[in-house]
């Protein structure tokens, strides 16, 4: 199955193939049981990075960026994989027909990622539903790369010119593949607020939910929470684990 007419309509059409926006993907309900679920999880759950929180489901890949098959748990899958994401196509072309991994980001008013790219141990389709909170997600040449890779890093990001910026609202879904997975780095920044807010800057502004709601071309962050799923192209499966980490099968 392709992806459905409905994800077409929701494709921001000023930007390079593809990315697709589409505010309320979930209830306010089930965003309230996703973030139960995240706040229940054990803490070891958490990885503390300088600048925001991550969760990682079912593990970490591994250096040779494999996952180690297992399943999602039911509370990442139901309702966000099945039935939303199927009923949409989103990822009936990827290798697995379905995202094998998510990682969940929280960030705190102030902090931020910056800018990058997901690289190659994922099938090039990221689908993100955002909670809690807006955010505005920047958009960057790749020519940034290597500004990135050397010198004062921050100094540079901070002067780097943002190409794109698409506000992602609470509950809502952000899907990109494609060129726009691969030829751009993508980063959030580490700000208090965000603003100049509008149709001019915003380029996913005409497909908002509640775009009265940024009327004042501002708003002060709060905690917002991150869900990327993706689907890992190296699977090990459990008999060939044992190979996989030097034993014998
Ligand atoms: O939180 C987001 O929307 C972006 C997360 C991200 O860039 C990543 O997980 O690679």
């Amino acid at each position: 199955m392709a992806i459905s007419e409905k994800l077409q309509a929701a494709r921001i059409v000023s930007l390079p193939n593809d990315a697709y926006y589409i505010p309320n993907f979930i209830t306010e309900e089930e965003e309230d049981q996703l973030l139960r679920k995240i706040s229940h999880a054990p803490l070891p759950r958490w990885t503390q990075l300088s600048h925001r929180r991550l969760q990682t489901w079912p593990s970490s890949l591994t250096k040779t960026n494999t996952l180690l098959s297992a399943a999602l748990p039911p509370w990442l899958t139901y309702p966000v994989i099945e039935p939303k994401f199927t009923e949409l196509g989103i990822f009936a072309e990827s290798p697995h027909a379905a995202p094998n991994h998510v990682l969940i980001n929280e960030y705190r008013p102030g902090q931020g990622i910056m800018p990058h790219e997901d690289g190659p141990a994922y099938y090039p389709l990221v689908a993100t539903v955002s909670l809690g909170a807006p955010i505005v997600l920047d958009i960057y040449d790749k020519e940034l790369e290597s500004a990135v890779e050397d010198g004062d890093a921050r100094e540079r990001v901070d002067r780097a010119q943002v190409r794109y910026r698409i506000l992602q609202e609470p509950r809502s879904l952000l899907v990109t593949r494609g060129e726009m997975y691969t030829g751009y780095l993508h980063g959030i920044a580490e700000k208090v607020a965000d603003e100049d807010l509008g149709p001019e800057t915003i380029c996913n502004w005409d497909l908002l939910g509640v775009r009265d709601g940024f009327a004042r071309g501002s708003y002060e962050r709060a905690t917002r929470t991150s869900l990327t799923y993706r689907d890992v192209l190296k699977v090990a499966k459990m008999g060939n684990t044992l190979k996989f980490l030097g034993g014998k099968k």
